[in-house]
């Protein structure tokens, strides 16, 4: 069927621009002001990162432009990213990006971050209870997402990278088809920290090594049955400096539906729209609570990568490697319509 310049146009325009990047940082409830290349080393767009290989999985686009300001923060302080979608305190991001929220910190550095360097400080997944990933609650709390400075950490300069996967297309792994793939979209934040503490962080954790296509966390299936969701990367730093945290291995817990979805597999749609907010009831995750996926007591022989049946998702035309949102596959022209009002 012919489709108009126009219509392309717009159907690039909403795949390239869609998406969510950060505005700025509050300090135990103190807005910072617009952090954007001021103490944000801001990519230029909202675009998400998803070749693990790729340098600017660290700190994103930009990651190795070092900004004029620093966050001046206490160990222990509340702190609050504030993310958004094209303007501050708008969607914040498509509803059909549902996914984890993790935090990191590494010693400052001026480059870009791409060596292993990260200590994880915060986490916040899937919760089963509630069936909400952590971007769904992101966006009920208009694009804010809490954690605590660790109580113990030293004091210094820092980066602290806040990232949100986004798994509505991670189904397949980007290096099996570049269309789709986990959205990365880490963003770095320049930090003075006060305070009394010695703790140093001590997990050298190298994002373009520590991640995997093999990671259940990374190539992860919204669209089928699942009961729970291993976050990726290493446990939550124990803070103290005494032991450092090492991950331990968790095998795959989906459940062993095939991995590709069904007809079903349109982003945004399995999303019930979250009515009257419960209260902030921030994510807090403080350093020493790590939240334990819990596995069925089945104990499920590690998944070894969830191979990709290639055939099942039909390459599209357009396949770009990066900034790709929707994913059009049967119904593409009415997700094309629909993204066109969510991602836009
Ligand atoms: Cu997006």
């Amino acid at each position: 069927m012919y489709l108009s310049a126009a219509t392309l146009a717009l159907a690039f325009a909403s795949g390239a621009s869609a998406h969510a990047h950060m505005y700025g940082v509050w300090v135990n409830g103190v807005d910072q002001g617009d952090g954007r290349n001021a103490y944000i080393r801001s990519p230029p767009n909202n675009s998400p990162v998803k070749d693990l290989a790729s340098p600017d999985l660290a700190c994103n686009v930009n990651g190795g432009k070092a900004v004029g300001s620093f966050v001046k923060a206490a160990a222990g302080d509340k702190l609050t990213f504030e993310w958004y979608h094209d303007s501050r305190s708008d969607d914040i991001i498509a509803e059909s990006h549902h996914g984890p929220i993790i935090t990191y910190i590494a010693q400052y550095t001026e480059t870009n971050g791409a060596s292993s360097i990260w200590t994880k400080i915060a986490e916040d997944g899937y919760d089963a209870s509630t069936k909400k990933w952590a971007v769904d609650k992101l966006i009920t709390n208009k694009g804010k997402q809490d954690f605590v400075l660790p109580a113990t950490l030293a004091a210094g300069r820092y980066i602290i990278r806040q990232e949100i996967i986004a798994h509505h297309e991670s189904d397949t792994a980007f290096n099996a088809n570049p269309a789709r793939g986990a959205q990365f979209y880490p963003s770095c934040v320049q930090f003075e920290v006060t305070g009394a503490g010695s703790a140093v962080p001590d997990q050298d954790f190298n994002f373009n090594t520590g991640y995997t296509y093999a990671d259940p966390g990374i190539v992860f299936n919204i669209y089928a049955p699942f009961t729970s969701y291993s976050i990726p990367g290493p446990a939550v730093w124990s803070g103290a400096g005494s032991s450092p945290a090492t991950k331990t291995p968790t095998p795959a817990t989906t459940t062993s539906a095939p991995v590709i979805a069904g007809p079903t597999l349109i982003p945004g749609e399995s999303e019930t729209p979250t009515a009257t907010s419960a209260p902030p009831a921030a994510v807090t995750t403080s350093a020493s609570a790590a939240p334990v996926v819990t596995t069925p007591a089945t104990t499920a022989a590690p998944t070894t990568l969830v191979t990709v049946t290639g055939s099942a998702t039909k390459p599209r035309p357009t396949g770009k490697g990066k900034g790709k949102c929707g994913g059009g596959r049967r119904r593409r022209r009415a997700a094309r319509a629909a993204a066109a009002k969510k991602h836009l």
